[in-house]
């Protein structure tokens, strides 16, 4: 029988991660990150795509790419959050259950980061919770697909 599929994307500079800023992003790098996301998946039985992209454009077909075959998506857009319309159209497209990540918390950060173009378009938020919100938002997402949470959108 096929997996349940999720995707993970990840936005532009998060490929530094663990290299620069630990202070606010932690010392975790993103393969240290996405290796403990395919050890949750392994445990749970989920088949795990994870990305990373610099470009805009990209996290745009990646979103596509999700719609047409994951059963969830969990994405941290990056700074893309606070700037991309696109985004926000690519993520509204996409009609499977969506979790928008951040490491940090962006509320408690500069004004120009409490805006989101994604969050009015998914079906919850993880912040603020370090390199463990990647496997909150895996939890959320097998809870959403398997019937253990109904997601709230308004
Ligand atoms: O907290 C998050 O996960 C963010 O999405 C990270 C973005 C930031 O623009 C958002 O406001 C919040 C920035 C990612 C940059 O990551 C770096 C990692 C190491 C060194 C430099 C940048």
């Amino acid at each position: 029988m096929t997996k349940t599929l999720f995707h993970i994307l990840n936005g532009p500079n998060l490929n530094l991660l663990g290299q620069r800023e630990p202070e606010i992003y932690g010392h975790h790098s993103l393969d240290a990150i996405e290796a403990s996301c395919q050890k949750w998946a392994e445990n749970h039985d989920i088949a795990l795509l994870a990305r990373q992209t610099n470009s805009e454009g990209t996290l745009v077909d990646y979103i596509q790419n999700a719609a047409e075959d994951a059963s969830a998506l969990i994405i941290n857009p990056g700074a893309y959050t606070h700037t991309s319309i696109a985004l926000h159209d690519a993520l509204a497209a996409c009609k499977i259950p969506k979790i928008e990540l951040h490491l940090s918390n962006p509320h408690a950060r500069e004004p120009f980061r409490h805006r989101s173009f994604a969050s009015s378009v998914v079906d919850g938020i993880i912040c603020g919770f370090g390199a463990h919100g990647y496997i909150l938002a895996l939890e959320a997402a097998f809870g959403l697909t398997h019937g253990q949470t109904s997601g709230q959108k308004s």
